[in-house]
């Protein structure tokens, strides 16, 4: 097997342990041997840059292993005690973390802001295990994480299992430089069709972050619920989020939790993006106050799923108050640049209403000093230079969007047919839609997001996004089936070079990551297509 042409020599080690897993892993969990296969450089996802094995060589983590973090800067020991924390709960050993020394140190695992190459950028990061130690270097915390997710994944898959277990927790030797191919990569969850408690939405942060993802986009508002407090707008959350598709009890963040969100994600290098979808998909705010409808009569709330069927009123001078008042909160609570605003399906607009309430909504948003986001159908209206359109067609051609990339307008590459995490795998899958397709792990992974859509090459493609809408998701383990084994697909497109981008290679190295799911409780879809290690 290759990765960024190098050869990796396949894993050897074959031992055996009992695993508890994390978070609900089944209680009749067996004996499973690929969980503590010393883990070869041939089995990371998303496959790094350059990745050279040094063979035989081996770095062991003792109970006297200690974890070095660059001094002085208090989020490289937030990296650092994030990673002894994992260590901890499955080695046992107290992995004290503590300033690296002024030169570099000869044993144990360092975390340093000095001597990687200045050309892998903010988030890339350069990794090297030797026989006595381990060493990540990148220009930038950034980096640091980035370099950690992949150390994780050298590790034996019982090293992410929440009860001590025997060991030995050995990394190959060798040297890692890798950097990321695109800056945007983004997974979605619509927390409006069905409500996703705080705890769901913290551990699809840590998942997504496991495989590099540092965009988690959140759909907080839809016909059928309304999912973050606004201040001056009570009844949205109350009364428009107080149900949801099937008619179940609902729910929404108040800004104290939507604040721990940001920061719960920005501690594992994933910034938020909210998105409050308009002037389309707006039924619970029209529910919540009658004012906002055109005729002044509040519809009642809404449970099913049809789409297109609600506005806001583009004519009336209140509805600019209201959208300018709720951006700005959500603004304030969110300290990344961008704003989502939706913008599609807005089939009960006319084509001049749209144009006129999407080219104001654009500017309110850029007087809260924020970016805009929204998606493709953004581009008929005039778009900001600055705004970020998000593709999420089903073709590769769309003259629009095309025209819009020849402007420079930068576009998020969700094509529904390929990155959407709510299509059925095949027709026996019992949860998501199809409208767009099934899409299996191959069809997922089966695509170039920087030579996708004619008219928009790389340099106007901002990254990818994997959307995973809620019609009929209701729970964590639902979220896990229907992004593993498929979000890595999309975070691989993200990260990685197109060079790197061989299925053969990548089914072997996703079949990888099966021992470490079972291990972390992840209820993944086991896709024949994959090639997974018995036991996993
Ligand atoms: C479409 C639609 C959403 C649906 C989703 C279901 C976009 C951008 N708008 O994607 O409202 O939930 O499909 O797959």
């Amino acid at each position: 097997m290759t990765i960024g042409g190098v050869r990796c020599l396949l894993t050897t080690v074959m031992l055996v342990v009992t695993t508890g897993g994390l978070w609900g892993a089944p209680a009749d969990a067996t004996v499973a041997p690929a969980e503590t296969t010393a883990v070869s450089f041939a089995s990371v996802v998303p496959a790094p840059v350059l990745a050279t094995p040094a063979g035989g060589v081996t770095y062991r983590i003792t109970a006297t292993t200690k974890i070095y973090a660059e001094p002085g800067s208090t989020a490289v020991a937030d990296i650092a005690e994030q990673f002894a924390a994992v260590l901890r709960r499955s080695t046992g050993y107290p992995m004290p973390v503590v300033d690296a020394p002024s030169a570099t140190p000869a044993d144990g695992i360092a975390l340093l802001l000095s001597g990687a190459p200045t050309g892998i950028g903010s988030e890339g990061y350069q990794l090297d295990v030797i026989d006595v130690s381990i060493a990540v270097r990148a220009n930038a915390p950034a980096g640091l994480f980035a370099g950690v997710q992949t150390l994780r994944q050298l590790l034996p898959p019982a090293a992410d299992s929440a009860t001590v277990q025997p060991g030995p927790w050995d990394v190959a030797g060798g040297r890692i430089i890798d950097q990321p191919r695109f800056a945007h990569r983004g997974a979605m969850l619509d927390v409006a069709r069905h409500f996703l408690p705080m705890s769901v939405v913290k551990r699809y942060i840590d998942e997504i972050a496991l495989y590099k993802v540092n965009r988690l986009h959140l759909h907080l508002s839809d016909d059928q619920g309304w999912r973050i407090a606004v201040n001056n707008w009570p009844d949205l959350a109350i009364y428009g989020g107080s149900t949801e598709v099937g008619g179940g009890a609902g729910g929404y963040y108040t800004q104290d939790e939507f604040r721990q969100l940001v920061a719960y994600a920005a501690a594992r290098y994933v910034m938020i993006v909210p998105e409050i979808d308009m002037p389309g998909h707006t039924n619970a705010a029209l529910a919540s106050y009658a004012d906002l409808n055109c005729d002044g009569v509040a519809p009642k709330l809404y449970t099913g799923t049809k789409v297109g069927f609600s506005s806001l009123c583009v004519g009336k001078e209140i509805t600019y108050t209201f959208i300018d008042q709720v951006l700005g909160e959500l603004a304030a609570l969110t300290t990344g640049p961008y704003l989502h605003i939706g913008g599609d399906e807005a089939s009960s607009t006319t084509a001049a209403d749209y144009a006129t309430f999407m080219n104001r909504a654009q500017q309110i948003v850029a007087a809260h000093g924020k970016t805009v986001v929204g998606w493709h159908d953004i581009v008929n209206a005039s778009v900001l230079p600055s705004t970020v359109a998000q593709f999420w067609g089903t073709t590769t051609s769309n003259a629009a969007v095309a025209t819009a990339a020849q402007h420079g307008t930068k576009v998020i590459m969700s094509p529904a047919n390929h990155a959407y995490l709510d299509m059925k795998y095949n027709s026996r899958t019992r949860l998501g839609q199809r409208w767009a397709g099934y899409i299996d792990v191959q069809d997922a992974y089966g695509w170039d997001p920087g030579a996708y859509l004619a008219g928009v090459g790389e340099t106007s493609v901002l990254g990818v996004e994997a959307p995973l809408w809620t019609e009929t998701i209701e729970t964590l383990a639902d979220v896990e089936y229907m992004a593993f084994p498929r979000l890595p697909a999309i975070a691989e497109l993200g990260w990685s070079p197109a060079s790197t981008h061989d299925w053969a290679s990548f089914q072997q190295r996703l079949g990888a990551q099966g021992p470490r799911w079972r291990v972390m409780g992840i209820n993944y879809y086991h896709s024949t297509q994959v090639s997974w290690p018995t036991g996993s």
